[in-house]
């Protein structure tokens, strides 16, 4: 399980982005993305750094990775 800080997440709107571009790197991935603390957890078996990636993509900055 991974925890992504990620910027410029503001609204419902992004928040589902967000979840998209996650789903869209893996499938499979189990992910919760809470608006008010602009956070997402992922749980995948990929390189956190694709689905940091898929997110920075989608337009959302990830300024951290917690492993
Ligand atoms: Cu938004």
């Amino acid at each position: 399980m991974y925890e992504f800080d990620i910027r410029n997440m503001t609204c419902s709107h992004c928040k589902s982005a967000v979840e998209k571009a996650i789903k869209a790197a893996d499938p499979v991935a189990v992910t919760t993305v809470d608006l008010a603390s602009k956070k997402a957890t992922v749980e995948t078996l990929l390189d956190p750094a694709v689905i940091g990636l898929a997110i920075e993509q989608a337009g959302y900055p990830v300024s951290y990775i917690k492993r």
